[in-house]
C-alpha cells in the first residue's frame, strides 16, 4: 500500500495494495458505485436480493419493506428464520463443522478452542435447560456475565429458543443492573460468580442480588450461573441454578424456536447523555442480514480469516461483530477476557502474534493508550512482536484523529493493511459509514463515505440537505433493515427523539454532527450534536480541536469542551494528557502556552483554549467514550450530580478537579 499524494496539497490516500482490491469482497470503486446504484435505482429489490442470498429462510418473505407506519418499520415481515440457526448449524451443514468457532483468551493467558460442533451442542444445552425452567418465546432474559464462551453460548441460546436477551455490560453497578432488569421486565438473569480482569476476581452474583433485592416488584423467577472462578457465592435454593448442573443431562440438540422476521432478538440499552438509558430494540431478520453483509463488505471476511474484536460483547460492537456476525458467516474469533494493559501494556501485540489475528478491530481509546505505553516504554511497543499475520484493522466508537490514524496505520499495518475507520452507533445495529477496504482511497480522520444501501445526508436544523463542505446534524433519510424498531416499552421516546418534528419527522437522526469534505464528499464525523462549540459565532467542532491537539508530539490524548464566556460566548477548555508525566508548575505554564500556540497556528486563534488542564488521564465509559460531560461540570467548577455509573476510573475526576 503506497501513499499517493493528490493534487490538493493537503490531502494524502491511502490505497488498499492491488492484491487486497483483487480478491476483496468489492473488489474496487466501482464495483462499490454499481452498488450503491442498484440501491438507489431498486431499494426494496437491492434488499430482498442480498436478505434471500445471505439469510438461511425457514420460510421465505414475500413483502420486503412495510412503510405503513413510519416511523414504525417492518422488514421481511412474513419470513421465518431463526438466527441461532443461522450462526451454527449453517456451519455444521457446510463443512466448518471442525473449524474453531471461538479462540479463548483467558486473563491469564490460558486458551481455550471451542469448534463449531462444540459451540452447537452447549448452546442446544443451554437452550433447552432455559426451556426446562419455563423461558419461552418473547421472554426477557438478562445476561449479566464477562467476556467467555459461555456468555456468547447464552445470546445464542436465548436467540434459539426466541427469547429477547439483554446484555448488561459486566461492569456497571447494582443500581443501573437493576433499572435494566427492571424496565426490561426481565424473567431470568444469566450471570457468572465472578469475573476476573487484570488477575483480580470482581463480584458479577453478588451484584445480581444486590440488584434484584432492590427493586421487589422484579420478575425474575431464575438465576442461571456459570462457574468461571469457583469463589464462594451466596445461593437462593429453587431461584439459582448452576450453569453446569442445568445443562448436564440435557439433549444436545434443540429444535430452533422459528420466529418471525420481526421478532425481537435483542434490547440493548443505551446510555444517553442526558435521562434513563433507553432500551435499543433489535429485530431477527434485518438486523442478522447487515451482521452478515458488513462481515463480508467492511471486514471481507474470508473463511481463513482469524477476527479479532476487542469490543465486550456488553456494548453493540460486541453483539454485531462477536456474537453474531463472524458466526454467521463461519469465521474464527479471538475472544479476549482481560484488559490491554495487563500484565503488561504489549498485550494486544503479543495476542496478535500468538493466535495469528488476521482482521483487528479495537478503538481510538485504545489505540492512543497503547501509543502512550510504547512511548514510556519499548519494551511493549508493537515492534517487539510478530504482526504479520495482520492484513486488516478497523477502527470503532469514537471519531480516531489523524495521529492515532497514522500509528495504527503505520506500527501495526506496516502501511499495509487498510484501516477501516466505521461509524455507526447501537441504534443502527451495524457499520453506516465506512470504507470498503478492497475499494475506498482512505484519509485518516474521515469514516468515508456510506455502505452501500445506506442513505445518508448532513442537513441543517430544518431538515435541509447541505452542500458538501459546510457541517450540519448527519442523517440517514431512509429506513434500512438493521434499524432500531423501538424504544422499549416506549414507541413515543423512540418516535420524538430519533425522528425529530423540527427534521421533518421522517429522518433518523444519529445525534453526530458531520462535514462532507468539498471534493470527495468523505465524511468527517465532528461529534456528537451537543459537542458544538460556539466561539465568538464560530461553530467549532471538539474534534477538531482534540485533532490537532493530540498531533502534537508532547500529547497523548485530549478532550475538549465548551464554557460559557462573557466575551466569547463560549470558550474551549482543554484537558490534556500528556504522552510524559504530568506536569507542574512553571513547565505546565509553558507547556500549555506552547498548546495554544499550536492551536491557533493549526486552525485559528478562535479555536485557540482558553483554559489548558493536565491529568494522567480522562473521564471514560467503560466502552472508551471519553464522557465529555463530565468535563464540561468541571470546566465551569460546578458539582458533579449526574449518574457516573458507566465511568471506568472515577478517580480522575478529583484529579481533574483539582488541575487548575
Ligand atoms: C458502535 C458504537 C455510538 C456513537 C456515535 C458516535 C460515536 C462510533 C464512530 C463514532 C466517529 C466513528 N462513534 N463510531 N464517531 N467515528 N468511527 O460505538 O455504538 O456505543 O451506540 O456509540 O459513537 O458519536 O453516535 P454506540
Amino acid at each position: 500500500m503506497a501513499a499517493n499524494p493528490s493534487e490538493k496539497k493537503e490531502t494524502h490516500f491511502y490505497y488498499p495494495s492491488e492484491a487486497f482490491a483483487q480478491n476483496a469482497a468489492i473488489p474496487g470503486m466501482n464495483a462499490y458505485r454499481a452498488l450503491c446504484r442498484a440501491a438507489e435505482e431498486d431499494y426494496k429489490g437491492f434488499w430482498a436480493e442480498l436478505a434471500r442470498e445471505n439469510v438461511l429462510w425457514r420460510k421465505p418473505f414475500t413483502k420486503v419493506l412495510n412503510e405503513t407506519n413510519p416511523p414504525f418499520y417492518k422488514w421481511f415481515e412474513d419470513g421465518e428464520l431463526n438466527v441461532s440457526y443461522n450462526c451454527l448449524d449453517r456451519n455444521l451443514e457446510n463443512g466448518n463443522a471442525d473449524k474453531d468457532a471461538v479462540v479463548f483468551e483467558a486473563d491469564d493467558g490460558t486458551v481455550t478452542k471451542v469448534t463449531y460442533r462444540e459451540l452447537h451442542k452447549r448452546v442446544c444445552k443451554l437452550a433447552n435447560g432455559l426451556k426446562s425452567l419455563g423461558i419461552q418465546k418473547g421472554d426477557r432474559v438478562v445476561i449479566y456475565m464477562a467476556m467467555s464462551v459461555e456468555a456468547i453460548v447464552a445470546m445464542q441460546a436465548c436467540a434459539r429458543i426466541g427469547a429477547i436477551h439483554s446484555v448488561v455490560f459486566g461492569g456497571f453497578s447494582a443500581p443501573s443492573l437493576s433499572e435494566r432488569i427492571g424496565n426490561a421486565g426481565a424473567v431470568a438473569v444469566i450471570t457468572a460468580d465472578r469475573q476476573i480482569r487484570g488477575g483480580r476476581h470482581l463480584p458479577l452474583k453478588a451484584i445480581v442480588d444486590d440488584a434484584l433485592a432492590m427493586n421487589e416488584n422484579h420478575a425474575v423467577e431464575n438465576v442461571v450461573i456459570y462457574r468461571r472462578t469457583g469463589d464462594k457465592i451466596d445461593f437462593v435454593e429453587g431461584r439459582d441454578h448452576w450453569m453446569h448442573e442445568l445443562t448436564q443431562s440435557q439433549a444436545e440438540i434443540c429444535e430452533p424456536e422459528w420466529v418471525n422476521a420481526e421478532h425481537p432478538l435483542f434490547i440493548l440499552y443505551t446510555s444517553g447523555s442526558t435521562g434513563n438509558p433507553k432500551g435499543a430494540l433489535h429485530s431477527s431478520g434485518g438486523y442478522l442480514l447487515w451482521a452478515i453483509l458488513t462481515m463480508r463488505w467492511t471486514f471481507d471476511i474470508k473463511p481463513t480469516d482469524v477476527f479479532w474484536c476487542t469490543a465486550d460483547i456488553g456494548w453493540i460492537t460486541g453483539h454485531t461483530y462477536n456474537a453474531y456476525g463472524p458466526l454467521a458467516v463461519g469465521a474464527t474469533i479471538v475472544l479476549f477476557e482481560g484488559v490491554p494493559t495487563w500484565p503488561h501494556a504489549g498485550r494486544f501485540w503479543e495476542i496478535i502474534d500468538k493466535h495469528k489475528v488476521s482482521i483487528f478491530y479495537t478503538a481510538p481509546t485504545a489505540i492512543r493508550s497503547l501509543i502512550k505505553a510504547s512511548n514510556e516504554n519499548a519494551q511493549f511497543a508493537p515492534e517487539q512482536y510478530n504482526l504479520s499475520s495482520l492484513r486488516l484493522l478497523g477502527s470503532v466508537g469514537e471519531p480516531i484523529n489523524p495521529e492515532a490514524w497514522l500509528w495504527f496505520y503505520k506500527h501495526i499495518g506496516k502501511e499495509r493493511c487498510p484501516i477501516v475507520d466505521t461509524f455507526w452507533q447501537t441504534e443502527t445495529g451495524g457499520h453506516v459509514i465506512a470504507p470498503m477496504p478492497g475499494a475506498t482511497p482512505l484519509v485518516p480522520g474521515s469514516c468515508t463515505l456510506p455502505l452501500p444501501g445506506m442513505f445518508v445526508r448532513v442537513v441543517d436544523e430544518t431538515g435541509q440537505e447541505l452542500p458538501w463542505g459546510q457541517g450540519g446534524i448527519l442523517v440517514i433519510n431512509r429506513p434500512w433493515p438493521s434499524m432500531i424498531r423501538t424504544v422499549w416499552g416506549n414507541d413515543e421516546r423512540y418516535k420524538t427523539h430519533y425522528w425529530p418534528e423540527e427534521l421533518g419527522g421522517k429522518l433518523y437522526q444519529a445525534g453526530d454532527g458531520a462535514i462532507r469534505d468539498p471534493e470527495t464528499g468523505y465524511f468527517t464525523i465532528t461529534g456528537r450534536i451537543d459537542d458544538v462549540l460556539n466561539v465568538s459565532g464560530h461553530a467549532l467542532g471538539t474534534m477538531e480541536v482534540e485533532s490537532v491537539l493530540s498531533a502534537h508530539p508532547m500529547v497523548a490524548e485530549a478532550a475538549v469542551v465548551g464554557k460559557p464566556d462573557d466575551l466569547t460566548g463560549e470558550s474551549i477548555c482543554a484537558f490534556v494528557i500528556l504522552k510524559n508525566e504530568l506536569p507542574k508548575g512553571d513547565e505546565a505554564k509553558t507547556i500549555a502556552a506552547d498548546l495554544r500556540k499550536w492551536v491557533s497556528q493549526e486552525i485559528s486563534p478562535i479555536a485557540r483554549p482558553k483554559e489548558i488542564r493536565f491529568g494522567e488521564n480522562l473521564p471514560k465509559t467503560r466502552s472508551g467514550k471519553i464522557m465529555r460531560r463530565l468535563l464540561r461540570v468541571i470546566a465551569r467548577g460546578e458539582e458533579i450530580t449526574q449518574d457516573i455509573s458507566t465511568l471506568e476510573n472515577p478517580a480522575i475526576l478529583e484529579q481533574l478537579r483539582n488541575s487548575l
